[in-house]
């Protein structure tokens, strides 16, 4: 008996300081799962750190912008992504005009395969987020960028597999929509990689007025500034990477990555005089250069241009340049196939770009590796 009843003393001490714990915490993890506009609304606006929230298939048309600005934490995230492998399209057609679809304003979110669609505005936009990881988003057809990340204390941001196309801003003719605009703010650790950035009415990837180096890898820009909506004033730039603007003087880095078929530059520092490193990428069949960096003091290395309207590459005597395809001494290796049409197709299951030998050349030293 004695035994017996230490061990429940010992047990209601346990209880009673599992409750104290219970209470002392601010709130409990939940899965939340929504089918339809309101309840997907609503759970975004009610998540916590540790809310799952696990959206049915469909499209939903919200009313209002969907957004938050409550904080998960790095052990404890709030997620929001498809049920299962379930197609989510998020509609931005109800939406008052001049909205977003999705607006954060915070910290450790995780969000994943959705398609955010027909925006009045910008998609999605992410403003002085810390953490967030963002996996297999599509932001297509809406009014202005696809995707935004803003604002300083924009840290430590992975956006991976992104698919980013067809955007336009009709009011000002094309001049601002971008497959991914990081602008306007400030931050480290922010990486892109595995993003398909094409068809938008100004730039692939714009990094207007951010002074912190951001990463980019393993990412496709193309057929940027085309005029696809008939638009008679249209002021699209059609930079396939344009690194910097405003001033700001800071060191981007580029790996792997390929730009064709914009018809502006395919790389460019846009007036940035950082020292950019822009390695083992490629410019193929862009309107103007393939690389300008005319006033800056960018590493340029086993670069390799084709094609390009203005020619392959012109740049500063400040710039380092070194074992690309317009260097002395260096050969231009042959592409396996300029047939762009593969790299439109599906994604591999599990995200990555779709297999292609488009532009690939087989060269272990030169050029993207198109995966
Ligand atoms: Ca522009
Ligand atoms: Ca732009």
């Amino acid at each position: 008996m004695r035994r017996i009843k230490s061990s429940l003393t010992a047990l209601s001490l346990t209880a009673a300081s599992l409750g104290l714990a219970l209470t002392a915490t601010p709130a409990h993890a939940a899965t939340v799962v929504v089918s339809t506009s309101a309840a997907l609304t609503s759970a975004i606006a009610n998540a916590t750190a540790g809310t799952v929230i696990q959206v049915r298939a469909g499209t939903y048309y919200p009313t209002a912008t969907l957004q938050s600005t409550t904080n998960g934490t790095s052990s404890s995230p709030i997620t929001l992504t498809a049920y299962g492998s379930e197609t989510v399209k998020i509609d931005g057609s109800s939406l008052p005009s001049g909205s977003w679809i999705f607006k954060l304003t915070a910290d450790y979110w995780n969000v994943s395969n959705l398609t955010f669609q027909n925006s009045p505005d910008s998609a999605v936009v992410c403003q002085s987020c810390t953490g967030t990881n963002w996996n297999n988003v599509k932001t297509i057809n809406g009014g202005d960028s696809g995707f935004t990340l803003t604002g300083d204390g924009t840290v430590n941001n992975t956006v991976k597999n992104l698919d980013s196309y067809g955007n336009y801003d009709a009011a000002t003719h094309g001049e601002n929509a971008d497959g991914i605009a990081v602008k306007f703010g400030s931050g480290s650790g922010n990486l892109v990689t595995g993003a398909r950035l094409y068809n938008n009415a100004d730039d692939g990837i714009d990094f207007w007025s951010f002074s912190s180096p951001v990463t980019v890898e393993h990412t496709w820009s193309f057929g940027n500034g085309v005029n696809r909506w008939s638009d008679s004033a249209f002021a699209g730039d059609g930079n396939g990477f344009k690194l910097g603007g405003d001033g700001e003087v800071v060191g981007h880095v580029i790996n792997n990555s390929a730009a064709w078929g914009n018809t502006g530059n395919g790389f460019t520092e846009n007036s940035n005089t950082g020292a950019i490193v822009i390695n083992r990428t490629t410019a193929y069949a862009n309107g103007n250069w393939g690389y300008y960096f005319a006033t800056g003091s960018a590493q340029l290395g086993r670069n390799l241009a084709v094609s390009n309207g203005s020619g392959k590459a012109t740049y500063s005597s400040k710039v380092t340049s070194y074992m690309n395809s317009w260097d002395s001494g260096v050969s231009t290796p042959a592409f396996v196939s300029t047939d762009a049409s593969s790299t439109y197709n599906a994604r591999q299951s599990g995200g990555a770009l779709p297999a292609t030998t488009f532009l690939t050349t087989g060269s272990t030293t030169i050029g993207a590796t198109m995966n």
